[in-house]
């Protein structure tokens, strides 16, 4: 049989499968895209991998014992049931219709957080929140691991829609190209980074973009740990410190601004309030408490924190004073205790500057963290499968699963507000990784204990899955047909069905409309539609919004066939807060103020030792300096070889790795310290637990430092150790950024490095459990 080439999507771009007798045998990129991602590499094998959920199956001891909490759950020898469709379905059915019967629907934890894949129709939380919604509600997850703390922070001190526009409508590198003199990025610009957008890129552009940024005479200065966070052909000047210290370095630089009359006192009075209580603060004559002098936060201070010559500190401050400054803050510096910091004093500073609302100017938080963030948008709205509303009002700010299943009942404190967190006796996910995702995996695995029943959708048998009790086979998106479109790009996609479904996978859709239809409701859940149907009015809905705005583009029948259609209008040529730099009156900010916010009443009224009003100094643990016998700070940033966890047993993924483990990247010097060298597989430990990694060294990196990307498939099968194949999650702490926002710290852990002795044992991430058969 010939090969076939098809299109398709992922969060990782748009490219082409290679279909020979059903099965996918290469990928070639889309020839319009400049700088293609080789995660694609990845699609061929883990299509087809022996790690693929090809039958419903259940959890022998759930099936025996019947529901309720389980200690066992997740041990690497339990083992599964194989069973029917209509068997899974009944019981299932059965299962959710006594939960919310006896505990009510708050007591089914719906979250799910995860990137799932990038079709609109199949989207994975969508269709289970749409279920779910459909049979009474859940308890829901807010915001994100990506930035929660923005999320949370942000609407507090820039007001909304501000806020959103932050997150969603960067200027495009264009407008950087053309008015950007400097740009001071910290936690770095990561090339590979930027292949990732929700809903993928048709094209990426990133790279050329920076590169042509660079070479139009844009400066950079990339302020990290790691030399290698920054393309090299934008030729950043790289300005080393310690994770966790980027907040001491911003009010050095605005201690050299107030000291040398180069802040915007005219800027920080019109558009801001509590300049002068952060003034105060920064020159030491108030502690953050305001009722006791404090420490003066000098360059010398920060040197002595961050590393960072003073000198070198005080020329960089005059440099942003003279040149039209952008300064950049990275999602993954917020991604840490008190991550809440760097991000407020990061827009102090470009207040200071006094440049905020210029275009190519002010402040931003995400370049380089994901692809559209400057990769141009849409303000019509995407294509989206609708959800219906949640009639069950409860939540948890999305970090925080562990504790919640961990201390139901149990007070929390999350933006101003008590909380108590909702009993849950049912989990279930669909589209996301927590054993993937979330810190702590040891304590995630008790957490996954106290629930009565756990359900997993899965294409591939995750450490998730095998924790679940029942688990549904989900098809991936090269098993059926979709459409896609991203808030970074300017087209929507078609993605049609390239093979047919492995073993007895089933679309979700069709899974839910079965168990509505067990539980009386299957009309109220398809609205007589089929998932096609669905797809075709999804795209009709997205069409008239647009023609609602003017413009037009063809009927679904056109796009199919042409297999995209170009999204009208770009926007994102104004400068973020450029309208209320322009008329702070008119269109003030909606905040109390209406300003932005430096000091805010709001957030100190909360009490928050954790996160005072206004941006202060609070060191975490990577720069606390404590002797615990973890003297590095690991970096746990996003993998280069994949998306998360996702297609981690794929070729590029692979090829990664060091005697089948994740790479642990560390400096010769620390190599030489802990006695390790390239190629060893070492154990790397911290105070929450320990897993294997196979070194690889390297000058990138800051002494004290080494960096083990996430992702890798948690493996707890060898004894003494967490995990055998290297998910930095084993060594995460599981505590929030601060009693405000509660995000994910798990960027950086302290941790100790050494040489593994002993027979190493095998990696067995990547098999299924017991008692399940490959076909
Ligand atoms: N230590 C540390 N931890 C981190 C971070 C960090 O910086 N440091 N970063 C955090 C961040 S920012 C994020 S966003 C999270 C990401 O965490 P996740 O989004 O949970 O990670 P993914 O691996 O993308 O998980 C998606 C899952 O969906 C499955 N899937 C794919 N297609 C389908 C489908 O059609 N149906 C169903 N049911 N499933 C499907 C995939 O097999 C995969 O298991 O990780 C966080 N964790
Ligand atoms: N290829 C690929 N791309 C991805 C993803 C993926 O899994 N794979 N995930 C996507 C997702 S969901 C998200 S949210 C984004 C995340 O985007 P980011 O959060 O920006 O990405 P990270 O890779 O976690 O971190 C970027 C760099 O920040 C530096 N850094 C860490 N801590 C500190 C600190 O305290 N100070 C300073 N100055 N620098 C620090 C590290 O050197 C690290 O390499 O990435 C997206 N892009
Ligand atoms: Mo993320």
């Amino acid at each position: 049989m010939s090969a076939t080439l098809r299109p398709t999507s992922a969060h990782w771009g748009s490219y082409q499968v290679v279909v020979e007798d059903d099965r996918v045998v290469g990928v070639r990129p889309d020839p319009d895209d400049p700088a293609p991602s080789p995660v694609m590499a990845n699609t061929p094998a883990a299509q087809h991998h022996a790690s693929r959920v090809a039958r419903p199956a259940v959890r022998r001891r759930w099936l025996e014992r019947g529901p309720g909490p389980d200690p066992r759950r997740g041990a690497p020898d339990d083992d599964y049931v194989e069973v029917e469709w209509a068997t899974v379905l009944d019981l299932l059915a059965a299962e959710l219709d006594r939960v919310r019967t006896e505990h009510g629907n708050a007591a089914i934890f719906g979250g799910s957080y995860g990137w799932g894949s990038a079709g609109r129709v199949h989207h994975a939380q969508s269709q289970l929140h749409r279920f779910l919604n459909t049979i009474g509600g859940y308890t829901r997850s807010v915001a994100t691991y990506s930035h929660g703390a923005v999320e949370v922070l942000f609407p507090r001190i820039i007001g909304t829609p501000a806020a959103n526009r932050l997150l969603h409508r960067a200027p495009a590198w264009t407008q950087i190209r053309e008015h950007t003199e400097l740009l001071v990025t910290f936690g770095g610009l990561r090339l590979s980074n930027t292949w990732t957008t929700s809903g993928g890129r048709a094209a990426q552009t990133a790279g050329p973009e920076m590169r042509a940024a660079s070479e139009a005479g844009v400066e950079f200065v990339s302020v990290s740990p790691l030399s290698d966070d920054t393309p090299e052909d934008v030729k950043a000047e790289w300005v080393s410190i310690p994770p966790g210290a980027d907040t001491a370095v911003m009010l050095a630089l605005m201690h050299v601004l107030f000291t040398e009359g180069l802040a915007d006192t005219r800027f920080l009075d019109r558009y801001t309030v509590g300049a002068d209580v952060l003034r105060s603060y920064v020159l030491g004559e108030r502690d953050e408490r305001g009722d006791r002098p404090g420490v003066e936060r000098s360059p010398e201070w920060a040197e002595r924190i961050s590393g960072v010559p003073a000198g070198e500190l005080r020329t960089l401050a005059r440099r942003m004073a003279e040149k039209r400054t952008l300064v950049n803050v990275g999602w993954s510096v917020q991604r840490a205790r008190y991550g809440e910091q760097p991000l407020w004093a990061g827009l102090a500073l470009a207040c200071c500057l006094g440049q905020v609302g210029l275009p190519g100017a002010g402040f931003a938080s995400g370049y380089g963290s994901m692809g559209n963030y400057g990769g141009g948008s849409t303000p019509m709205g995407l294509p989206r499968m609708p959800q219906g509303a949640n009639p069950v009002d409860s939540s948890i700010p999305v970090a925080r699963i562990a504790d919640m299943l961990l201390e139901p009942g149990g007070r929390y404190d999350f933006d101003g507000e008590e909380r108590r967190y909702p009993d849950v006796r049912l989990v279930y996910w669909a589209g996301g990784n927590p054993f993937h995702h979330h810190q702590d995996l040891e304590r995630l695995t008790g957490a996954f204990g106290r629930p009565e029943t756990v359900v997993v959708h899965e294409t591939h048998w995750t450490a998730t899955a095998r924790h679940a009790d029942i688990v549904i086979p989900s098809t991936t998106v090269l098993e059926r047909d979709d459409l896609t479109a991203s808030k970074g790009d300017l087209s929507v996609r078609a993605m049609p069905r390239a093979v047919s479904p492995h073993g007895q996978a089933r679309d979700e859709y069709d899974t839910y409309a079965d168990l509505a239809g067990r539980l009386g409701l299957r009309e109220e859940f398809t609205e007589g539609r089929t998932s096609a149907q669905w797809m075709r009015s999804v795209y009709e809905r997205w069409r008239s919004l647009v023609a609602r705005h003017g413009a037009e583009v063809p009927g679904f029948e056109e796009f199919w066939e042409r297999g995209r259609v170009e999204m009208p209008g770009r926007v994102e040529d104004e400068a973020l807060l450029g309208e209320f730099r322009a008329d702070p009156e008119g269109r003030p900010l909606r905040t109390p103020s209406g300003r932005i916010e430096l000091f805010s009443e709001t957030i100190a009224s909360f009490g928050y030792e954790d996160c005072p009003g206004h941006p202060v100094w609070l060191p975490g643990p990577a720069v606390d300096g404590a002797d615990d016998g973890f003297p590095l700070v690991l970096l746990a940033n996003q993998p280069s070889g994949r998306l998360h966890s996702q297609q981690d047993m794929g070729a590029h993924s692979m090829s990664q790795k060091v005697g089948g483990r994740s790479p642990l990247r560390i400096g010769p010097g620390d190599a030489r310290a802990c006695g390790v060298a390239d190629g060893d597989v070492v154990r790397v430990s911290s105070g929450r637990g320990s897993c294997l990694a196979g070194v690889v060294v390297s000058d990138a990196l800051r002494p004290g430092v080494v960096q083990l990307s996430t992702g890798a498939w948690y493996d707890p099968s060898a004894p003494g150790v967490t995990c055998a194949h290297g998910n930095p999650n084993a060594l995460t702490e599981d505590v929030g950024t601060s009693r405000l926002s509660q995000g994910c710290t798990g960027q950086t852990v302290r941790v100790r490095v050494e040489p593994f002795t002993g027979p190493v044992p095998p990696v067995r991430a990547f098999e299924p459990p017991v008692g399940i058969t490959v076909p």
